[in-house]
């Protein structure tokens, strides 16, 4: 596998292009095939199919712990930095600095959820440099300048080639995304498939498929965004996705180890803060934070950097390769780790074979019941291929 690098404004871009007549077939490896096999085979008739990796079924967490208890965060130290000059529209400067990445073992804190969350440690120090990043998730509007501009497809508008699924039959080969499929009744948290269903023609246009439309919904985060769209949006526009480090120091506002981006507390003097879900996931949706669904952006108070929705609403693509020991490879006692980007190569236990990428923030589908991603420091994961109706993305910007 080699590793993708994500263009550099400037450096790489050559402007507009279209990026992938044949790029989903290019980046579409043998893990990336097997898993859409699987759709093809299992989900469409019964409309039931893979998610992206973050909701994969539960498989035992047999990493050793690490002494969670005993870890500290080193206070944020935030880079006497000012911003170099105007902000690019709709977006912040953010000055960078050493903060400590990562995470404790949420389990038994409000809210914390069930998970150890063992990938997003040993805490240790890292330095950002300073960089400009969206204030909010990437919007149908602006996609929709982006595709207009480049008449740019994204994979789940393109039907999967017979050549790459041999043996499928020609009906299962449809284009069309993973779309939250809720049951009618209560289920056992143990089987994602009860809640995920591959619906053909299901893209970003068409957000819960064919009879959806985005026509009212151009302020909410565009979705069904595999990886290599949201590279080509934000090569198109000058600007490249975060790497993992980059995101959560400015998902943290200059705070210091703190559970969400606004502070300790999930809902302080009773406020929303993020669009997670509330009731019976995934069953029943009490929308006490306002919304059932995607919520358009800037609907919940910004982080101390101005940053909407870092929290909830929907995943974010990040540019690093997952593995579940980044960091254990990556701590550096003595030193920081400076501008880290990730490993080479991309490996998860659960699903060896099948190269994924790092997703932050958690979604509108995150709940303490079954995923608290939305707290700061963990980390999540999506095959590259794959966008699902809870994953967007947001870019940042080096200095010129
Ligand atoms: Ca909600
Ligand atoms: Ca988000």
């Amino acid at each position: 596998m080699t590793k993708q690098k994500t263009p550099k404004p400037g450096k790489n871009s050559t402007g507009p292009k279209i990026l992938h007549s044949t790029g989903a077939q290019i980046t579409m490896g043998i893990g990336a095939a097997v898993l859409l096999w699987f759709c093809c085979r299992i989900a469409l008739p019964t409309k039931k199919s893979s998610p992206p990796g973050q909701n994969i079924a539960p498989v035992k967490d047999n990493t050793p712990q690490t002494q969670a208890s005993t870890v500290a965060f080193k206070k944020t130290k935030v880079a006497s930095n000012p911003a170099p000059g105007k902000p690019p529209d709709e977006m912040v400067w953010i000055p960078g600095g050493t903060f400590s990445i990562g995470c404790l073992d949420p389990r038994g804190i409000p809210h914390g959820g069930d998970k150890p969350m063992t990938d997003a440690r040993p805490i240790h120090s890292v330095t950002v440099d300073g960089f400009w990043i969206d204030t909010t998730e990437v919007t149908n509007q602006q996609f929709s300048k982006f595709v207009e501009a480049t008449n740019y497809v994204t994979i789940a508008e393109i039907p999967p080639r017979p050549e790459d699924f041999p043996g499928a039959p020609p009906e299962n080969l449809v284009a069309g995304s993973i779309v939250f499929t809720p049951p009618d009744q209560p289920v056992p948290l143990s089987n994602h498939l009860q809640w995920w269903a591959y619906v053909p023609g299901a893209n970003w246009r068409h957000p819960l498929g064919p009879e959806s439309t985005i026509i009212d919904k151009l302020d909410y985060p565009v979705v069904h965004i595999a990886f290599e769209d949201a590279v080509a949006y934000a090569d198109w526009a000058g600007k490249r996705l975060p790497t993992e480090a980059e995101w959560e120091f400015a998902s943290r506002g200059g705070l210091t180890g703190n559970m969400y981006p606004w502070g300790e507390e999930f809902c302080p003097n009773g406020k929303w803060m993020a669009n997670t879900w509330q009731g019976q996931f995934p069953v029943q949706n009490t929308a006490e934070d306002g919304f059932v669904g995607i919520a358009p952006v800037r609907q919940y108070s910004p982080n101390a950097y101005g940053l909407f929705d870092v929290s909830g609403n929907v995943w974010e693509w990040c540019a690093d390769w997952y593995r579940p020991d980044t960091y254990q490879k990556q701590r550096n006692d003595e030193l920081p780790s400076v501008n880290p980007s990730g490993p080479d190569t991309s490996f998860d236990p659960q699903e060896p074979g099948i190269a994924k990428r790092i997703q932050r923030g958690g979604s509108f589908l995150c709940t303490a019941q079954y995923c608290s991603r939305y707290i700061l420091g963990t980390r999540g994961k999506g095959e590259v291929s794959s966008g699902c109706n809870h994953v967007g993305f947001r870019c940042v910007q080096d200095t010129q």
